[in-house]
């Protein structure tokens, strides 16, 4: 069936709030559960699904308008993603395509790719060009209570994860040392430790805590400064002596650009809902392979494993379920790995949980 067929007939936006499997709390506050909004594209018989998460109950029902709204301007055009995003970067540009109105285009990108690759009885992957295929996954961890999650965290070294993130920075600079070194202690010296510290230091602050940490071999260092601060990523990046990470707050392939231009870090983190869905992604892929960065993953497992597929430098796919209660079928790691499933992207909505969920 040619593309001309498959046009835009409806777009759906149901925003849920999904129970987590313990609270994502972070150096800027505690996520409780996941405000999401799950969206459904149909066109020429065919469904394509995907979800986008507002962060905070108070955006998602904005977000859903957004989603809704933006949709039925392209009810009647062709479901092709690259056409579609090619409009949309017009469109948006006076807007600007950051934030909700990037988080909207975002997660229609990719559920026009699922529409695009459950068309062609194939995976979004596949669809890319690449065979889904296993992907290390690092298991993560919010800010930790070493008495409450000790337990969980041998169970992740148990159940084959080899890298494991933890969020840091909620307290002072001993609290951080105890803390990482408690962790360390837990896992052993085989298991790549990560930590995050969401934005929350100054230069000077983290260059402290980044000197104090490092003899606790960490892997990467994540956000230690504000996201939009790229000459403080890079600064500390000149002197940490341990890899910077950052680009989970790259807005579109320009904010990709613009962070790998101020070479503000070692590796680089997409998020599939703020890089532009599948369609940016790849352009971030191909600008991240020019610079010879490695790529991972922040939330989003299920789309995230089908653009790692298809990634040159893929390295790590974060595992932090956000949707599972809400899914048949949820991405499960499988010895510390995950790959990615289809058709399309592999979402179904378990529509029981879906109604139970549902927020009006
Ligand atoms: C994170 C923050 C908030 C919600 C989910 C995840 C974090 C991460 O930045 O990298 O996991
Ligand atoms: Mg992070």
């Amino acid at each position: 069936m040619s593309a001309g067929h498959r046009t835009i007939e409806r777009i759906r936006a149901r925003p849920v709030v999904a129970p987590l499997k313990r609270p994502v709390r972070t150096a800027l506050g505690t996520i409780p559960d996941a405000p999401l909004v799950l969206i459904d594209i149909d066109a020429g018989g065919l469904r394509g699904s995907a979800y986008v998460f507002s962060y905070t109950p108070s955006a998602l029902a904005g977000l859903a308008r957004l989603i809704a709204d933006i949709g039925a301007e392209i009810v009647g055009m062709p479901a092709m993603p690259l056409d579609i995003a090619r409009y949309f970067d017009r469109r948006f540009r006076l807007l600007g395509l950051q934030g909700l109105v990037g988080m909207a285009l975002s997660g229609i990108d990719m559920a026009l790719w699922d529409h695009f690759a459950r068309a062609a009885g194939t995976t979004v992957a596949e669809a890319l060009g690449a065979a889904p295929r296993p992907i290390q996954a690092y298991d993560s961890y919010g800010v930790i209570d070493i008495r409450n999650d000790e337990k969980a965290l041998r169970d992740s070294v148990d159940a084959g994860f080899r890298t494991i993130k933890i969020k840091i920075g909620d307290g002072d600079l001993g609290r951080d040392v105890e803390t990482v070194g408690a962790v360390r202690q837990i896992v052993g010296p085989g298991i790549a430790l990560m930590v995050d510290f969401n934005q929350s230091l100054s230069v000077a602050e983290a260059r402290r805590r980044i000197a104090a940490l490092a003899p606790f071999d960490l892997f990467w260092v994540e956000e230690p400064v504000r996201a939009e601060d790229l000459s403080g990523h890079a600064m500390l990046r000149q002197t940490a002596g341990v890899p910077i990470q950052t680009g989970e707050n790259w807005w579109f392939p320009a904010g990709a650009q613009a962070g790998m231009k101020a070479g503000a870090s070692d590796h680089a983190m997409f998020d599939i809902m703020k890089i532009g869905g599948i369609t940016g992604w790849m352009a971030g892929a191909a600008l991240a392979a020019q610079h010879g960065m490695p790529v991972s993953s922040h939330i989003f497992q299920e789309a995230s494993a089908h653009a790692l597929a298809a990634t040159p430098t893929a390295l790590l796919i974060e595992h932090l379920d956000l949707a599972g209660d809400i899914l048949i079928d949820p991405a499960t790691p499988r010895n510390g790995e995950i790959t990615a499933t289809g058709p399309g992207l592999g979402l179904v909505w378990n529509e029981a949980a879906v109604s139970r969920l549902m927020q009006n």
